[in-house]
């Protein structure tokens, strides 16, 4: 990647957000830090050997993203590479006894989140004829699962936009990729089940899940292609991973 570039990378303190601002600090980028936790981000930025900039706020906020983004100061203000990571899944329900509390938290943050963050970014990346956006899908885009209704009906509008994207970008050389994982271990189960660990740690009993630093490297890959390369959409699973619900585990 081209040295001191601009990545702001949403969802960083925790799981894959993480792992990819590592993987692009070491790189050399300039990271614009993002998540609701600003102490998890301070200690990120701590570990890390670059410059960093540190946005606490929430994506569900319309004013919140815009009026951080739009007020970035002057060597933040153009971002090459928007990672749309931030994201959530809540409850495992049957729809009938989904809580619509939980859903709203879902869309408001892996769609409605996603957009505002891009629409706030986009215009400045197609006036430089330059950028990248970079969204966090999921295998759970592709194909739904019991009790996965709203968590997928989310990744898979994640993955139509991303589509979408690509395609009224076309003519500008700014760039659409939608990377989609099967299953990682990160505080997503935990998150999923509200802290309920021994249920979250059971989603990945005998198996070898995904790390955090394989997604960042698939983040990694798609950024650094040339500037004629677009990769649109990839997939990437646990080798004990077939499908959404086709897991191998060793009893
Ligand atoms: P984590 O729970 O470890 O990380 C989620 C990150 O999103 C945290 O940094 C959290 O920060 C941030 N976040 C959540 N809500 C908001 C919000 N409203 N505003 C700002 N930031 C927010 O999970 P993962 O790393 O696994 O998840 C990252 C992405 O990957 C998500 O989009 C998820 O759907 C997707 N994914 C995960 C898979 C998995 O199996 N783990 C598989 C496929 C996709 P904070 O709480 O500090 O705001
Ligand atoms: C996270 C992966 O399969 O739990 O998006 O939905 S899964």
């Amino acid at each position: 990647m081209n040295d001191r570039q601009i990545v702001l990378i949403s969802g960083a303190s925790s799981g894959i957000g993480a792992a990819c601002a590592k993987v692009f600090a070491r790189a050399g980028a300039k990271l614009i830090l993002l998540a609701r936790r600003q102490e998890r981000l301070e200690q990120l930025a701590m570990e890390l050997a670059c410059e960093t900039y540190l946005l606490a706020l929430d994506v569900r906020d319309r004013q919140q993203v815009e009026s951080a983004l739009s007020s970035l100061p002057t060597p933040w203000s153009e971002v090459d590479i928007l990672i749309n990571n931030a994201g959530l899944s809540r409850g495992l329900d049957k729809l009938d006894r989904g809580d619509i509390q939980d859903w709203e938290e879902m869309i408001d943050t892996n769609i409605k989140g996603l957009l505002y963050m891009t629409r706030s970014l986009l215009p400045g990346m197609v006036n430089r004829d330059r950028g990248h956006i970079i969204n966090i899908g999921s295998i759970a885009g592709h194909q739904a699962y019991p009790g996965g209704n709203v968590y997928c009906g989310s990744k898979a509008a994640v993955r139509i936009i991303s589509e979408g994207l690509k395609q009224d970008l076309l003519g500008t050389s700014v760039r659409v990729s939608c990377i989609d994982p099967g299953m990682v271990e990160t505080e997503f189960s935990q998150v999923r089940f509200h802290g309920d660990t021994e249920r979250a740690q059971k989603v990945y009993q005998g198996l070898t899940p995904l790390t955090p630093e394989d997604v960042a490297d698939v983040v990694f890959f798609c950024a650094t292609r040339p500037p004629h390369v677009n990769i649109s959409e990839v997939l990437l699973v646990p080798t004990a991973q077939a499908t959404a619900t086709l897991v191998h585990r060793q009893v």
